[in-house]
């Protein structure tokens, strides 16, 4: 394998989180990472990855300040391995890798993440992968990770059979529609239930797993065209429904999977309220309790002034929709 960058100390790969607004739960295999309904996300500029790769330290694997744990381990391994087929525990490259926003908090910290480690690798190894095959080796370490190289709105390819696979590939990017997102942070503890773990229990024990996996089809095909559209209005009724009955698979599942806090609910409520008054908001929320607010930038001020009046949040991080992942070298 050519490494073309020995007279570098560091390469950075930088990529950003990513929300699903037309969401997936669930695999139809697990050691491939590959969701059993396809995903349409948009990009958040200001959810950043930071993954240094260091040329003169050996297998130093740290996260955010810490030697990473065995969980970790593994994902980072399976990305390692796509690139070089090689063991991470024979990797010749410190890697430091940090985020700008809470870890494991329902924020897709390993999106980001695995998405920027791809793109570091890749340059490291003078590789020259296409966005589309850099995808493919983020997705190995986490399937929400795929969206997370390119910038935009974004739609997980997914192909079945012996070869089964996936991918990400941008659907239009980041100036298609100016869009800004409100991410209410109302804990940003580490969740209990990983996506991962939640998926497969959802999988093996929600009665609703296969209607949702029939339903998230045309709620992704009907999402699809109100976003190309830029119908807000269509598009806000796909990403609740989509958000609404993912979160009931969860509910549903044994032992039950409530990611929710009272903090959540009033800012669905809110959201509502504020669409009631004319104001284009819609909401989502993943495998955590942060509520994700999305509207048109004209109209931030307003609902930012109206989560002035919530108790229980923590934070709000404004953010437009970003660029895909890319790399820098010192
Ligand atoms: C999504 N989530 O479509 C869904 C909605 C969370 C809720 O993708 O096991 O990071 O690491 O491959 O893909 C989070 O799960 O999970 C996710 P792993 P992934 O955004």
């Amino acid at each position: 394998m050519t490494i073309v960058c020995e007279d570098l100390k560091i390469i950075k790969g930088i990529a950003n989180s990513n929300i699903a607004l037309l969401k997936y739960w669930g695999k139809s295999d697990v050691m491939k990472n590959i969701p059993d309904m396809p995903s349409i996300s948009i990009n958040l500029a200001n959810l950043n990855s930071y993954v240094e790769l260091k040329t003169d330290i050996t297998k130093q694997l740290i996260l955010n300040d810490k030697p990473i744990d065995n969980h970790t381990y593994a994902r980072w391994n399976r990305v390692y391995k796509a690139i070089s087929s090689k063991e991470l525990n024979q990797i010749d490259l410190g890697i430091n890798a940090n985020n700008n926003f809470p870890t494991s908090a329902g924020l897709a910290s390993s999106a980001s993440g695995m998405a920027a480690m791809t793109v570091a690798l890749n340059q490291y190894y003078g590789l020259n992968l296409t966005m589309s095959e850099m995808s493919r080796v983020a997705s190995k370490g986490s399937a929400s990770a795929a969206r997370s190289i390119h910038g935009g709105f974004v739609e997980t390819v997914i192909s079945k059979g012996q070869s089964s696979d996936m991918h990400a590939e941008q659907l239009v990017d980041e100036n298609y529609w100016k869009l800004s997102i409100l991410i209410c942070v109302t804990d940003s503890s580490k969740k209990k239930v990983s996506s991962s773990e939640g998926m497969q229990l959802s999988k093996k024990t929600s009665e609703l797993y296969d209607s949702w996996v029939r339903l998230s089809k045309n709620i992704i095909s009907d999402g699809r065209q109100a976003l190309l559209a830029k119908d807000f209005e269509k598009l806000s009724f796909y990403t609740e429904l989509s958000c609404m009955c993912m979160h009931a698979v969860m509910m549903t599942t044994r032992p039950e999977l409530y990611y929710w806090n009272p903090t959540t609910l009033r800012i669905i409520t809110l959201a509502k309220e504020l669409r009631k008054k004319g104001i284009p908001v819609t909401f989502t929320i993943d495998a955590g309790p942060q509520v994700k607010l999305i509207t048109e930038p004209d109209f931030t001020k307003s609902i930012e002034d109206a989560l002035n009046e919530i108790d229980g949040i923590e934070k709000v991080i404004e953010s437009s929709i970003g660029e895909g992942a890319y790399c820098e070298s010192f």
